[in-house]
């Protein structure tokens, strides 16, 4: 009879170890699933019980850290990643009335009002509802939470519905108000304002110190006073329909140009800036086709060198299973634009491959270890990916 071999029986262990690290390989997140619901595309962190934690809110759930107990602002229920959308598409955590207590900002469905939840301050489970801008529906699907004026607050950028107007809407900068003040940057009737425009962000295009507004279609030219509702419109050609446009010099050659991901296909692209005599055009340049549904985008400095990366995910079953590229893994990644690869001006990185990216994506140093976390909700549930990334500087 054969004798047992210790050798062969280390080999074995050792495959089994290659195999075990070659299904999971190492990343730089921690991934924590919240929760595997279907309740919100939209998501957003903050401290909302004053115990000095972050909390995670989607939709109208907030769950409690650290153990990420789950609270209801007001009944809701889940719903059906195959069938349905949620009532909640993007999601902003902000102290609305200046009572110091972290209020929540829902956008409905594109073109719907926008909403704000008061904070109840501990006393009861339930919110207070608030329309914002007095019912205004916001159009574009990727609103931007941007500070528009640049006072320490965020605002909402986005698109007036019925008067077809790039609008900012203001928070209330009073303690106690309760509306928010709607301005105009554009005329009326100009592109990207109808319920479904795909693509808006804000960035310095001319270089002349004073953020513009991008749209696909082109960009208003801004100017020092930001109510005066008759920016300039730019017709120029920025690709296909897009989340969050991110204004950026990719190249370096002092001119920003805009990075933008595919909506409802395939792509993610840097729309490079070229100016010649005087003019303003934008030449197209394909950066990944890594997955399709790219629905929403953000810029956060990850690695602590100083300089902001991309970052962008898969909106998993965006239309319930009947779009491009569907049956794509829902990846999450990033590009960073101080690492080069290949020639290009970027390093693609992938953060997870079973999760995605829902209508916006939050950044915030969730466990406070000085590292900004990323967070997610969509169709795949609530994911938050700690970062464990080495600081660079
Ligand atoms: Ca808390
Ligand atoms: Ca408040
Ligand atoms: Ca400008
Ligand atoms: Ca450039």
């Amino acid at each position: 009879m054969k004798k047992y071999s210790p050798i062969l029986g280390l080999e074995l262990l050792l495959l089994f170890f290659m195999l075990a690290f070659q299904s999971q390989p190492p990343s730089d997140f921690k991934k924590t699933k919240i929760t595997g619901d279907f309740i919100s595309e939209g998501v957003a962190a903050g401290d909302l019980n004053k115990d000095g934690k972050i909390d995670i809110i989607a939709g109208y759930y907030w769950f409690e850290a650290p153990y990420w107990v789950k609270h209801e602002m007001v009944p809701s229920r889940t719903f059906d990643p195959r069938k349905e959308y949620s009532e909640s598409f993007l999601n902003l955590c902000l102290d609305v009335n200046l009572d110091g207590w972290n209020d929540v900002v829902i956008i409905d469905f594109p073109g719907k009002a926008g909403f704000w939840f008061e904070n109840p301050k501990n006393k009861s489970e339930q919110w207070t509802k608030h329309i914002i801008a007095q019912g205004m529906g916001i159009s574009n699907e990727s609103p931007g939470f941007i500070d528009v004026d640049q006072d320490g607050r965020l605002d909402i950028l986005c698109g007036d519905k019925d008067k077809k107007q790039i609008v900012w809407l203001q928070a209330p900068t009073q303690k106690g108000e309760t509306e928010w003040k709607r301005h105009a940057l554009s005329q009326e009737k100009v592109p990207g304002t109808e319920s479904f425009s795909h693509g808006i962000g804000m960035g310095d295009i001319n270089m002349d110190g004073i953020p513009d507004v991008v749209i696909r279609e082109g960009w208003f030219e801004g100017k020092k006073d930001v109510k005066s509702g008759d920016w300039t419109f730019h017709p120029t050609n920025l690709g296909e329909a897009c989340s969050h446009m991110q204004v950026m010099d990719v190249n370096g050659d002092g001119r920003n140009d805009v990075v933008s991901a595919s909506a409802h296909a395939l792509g993610v692209w840097w729309h490079e800036q070229v100016y010649q005599h005087g003019e303003i055009s934008f030449k197209t340049h394909l950066m990944s086709t890594r997955t399709a549904q790219t629905h929403a985008s953000i810029m956060a400095d990850l690695n602590g060198d100083g300089k902001k990366v991309y970052i962008t995910g898969k909106r998993f079953l965006a239309h319930h299973g009947r779009d491009a590229g569907d049956s794509d893994l829902a990846m999450l990644f990033y590009f960073d634009f101080n690492e080069k690869d290949n020639s290009s001006f970027w390093k693609e990185h992938l953060i997870d491959q079973d999760s995605g990216a829902g209508l916006n994506i939050t950044v915030m140093d969730v466990n406070k270890d000085k590292k900004p976390d990323i967070i997610i909700s969509n169709k795949n549930g609530v994911f938050l990916f700690e970062n464990q990334l080495k600081k660079r500087r």
